[in-house]
């Protein structure tokens, strides 16, 4: 949980799971309630963060070596956190993010194996040790997320690119950490339709957030 008077959301999950969709139907609903909103992403969310982003999905830098793609994650993040993120927490405003540090856990960690202990060292170095207080998990068969992914056509990222395995071990990375921390995870059944999955992620944020909005009028009365 973050000490920053701020409330930080992340939304997770494996491609096609629905998470954009989401974020955008949810950031509109906060701004129409006058919530001050910022909706950013990973990689990316500032120009620097966001030239890796394009490095990195770029399917003509195929092969990456596993350690270069996690470095490059990380400094995307650190750049994105030092200048994007802690500020709008600093400044009190609600930051919903696409994706964070449980994406290089189940991506760098679950699907290319590196090893848990380097990834909490980075994430230390790259985040300052700064948590989401929610995180929202997109979860469904990975066949299915790509299957909606191709149906956007043109050409696949370089992570898109990888095998059905490689995304399954990913989807469980994500399972296994939502167990360990079931108080920050809310795992989204990513299967219904868009309005359905919508009904479930606005009942867990105003839940959230009405717990937050609590906590800041008892922190100053
Ligand atoms: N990555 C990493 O390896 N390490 C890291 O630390 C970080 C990221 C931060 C970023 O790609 C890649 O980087 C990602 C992980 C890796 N790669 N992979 N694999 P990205 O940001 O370009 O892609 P993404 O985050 O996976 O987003 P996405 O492909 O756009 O998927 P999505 O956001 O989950 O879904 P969506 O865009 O909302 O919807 C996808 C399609 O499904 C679209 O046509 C929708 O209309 C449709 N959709 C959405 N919801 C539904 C429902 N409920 N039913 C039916 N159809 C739906």
């Amino acid at each position: 949980m973050t000490s920053l008077p701020g409330f930080f959301i992340t939304f997770e999950g494996i491609e096609g799971g629905g998470k954009t969709t989401q974020i955008r139907r949810v950031a509109d609903r906060l701004s129409s309630m006058g919530v001050d909103v910022l909706v950013t992403r990973e990689p990316g969310g500032d120009p620097l963060a966001e030239s890796i982003r394009r490095l990195l999905l770029d399917p003509a830098n195929a092969p990456v070596a596993p350690a270069a793609e996690l470095l490059l994650y990380a400094a995307a993040r650190a750049q994105h956190v030092a200048r994007v993120i802690r500020p709008a927490l600093e400044s009190g405003r609600v930051v919903l993010c696409d994706r964070y540090s449980d994406s290089t856990d189940a991506y760098q960690g679950g699907g290319r194996g590196v090893d848990p202990e380097m990834l909490r060292t980075l994430h230390r170095l790259a985040t300052g040790d700064l948590k989401p207080d929610l995180t929202l998990l997109f979860d469904l068969d990975p066949e299915e997320g790509l299957a909606r992914i191709g149906t956007r056509g043109g050409e696949k990222d370089r992570m898109e690119g990888e095998t059905l395995a490689f995304h399954r071990s990913v989807r469980e990375a994500f399972l296994n950490a939502a167990r360990r921390e079931p108080e920050r995870f809310r795992v989204i059944d990513a299967r219904r339709n868009v309005d359905a999955v919508t009904d479930v992620v606005w009942a867990e944020v105003q839940t959230a957030l009405e717990k937050w909005k609590i906590g800041r009028r008892e922190a100053c009365p």
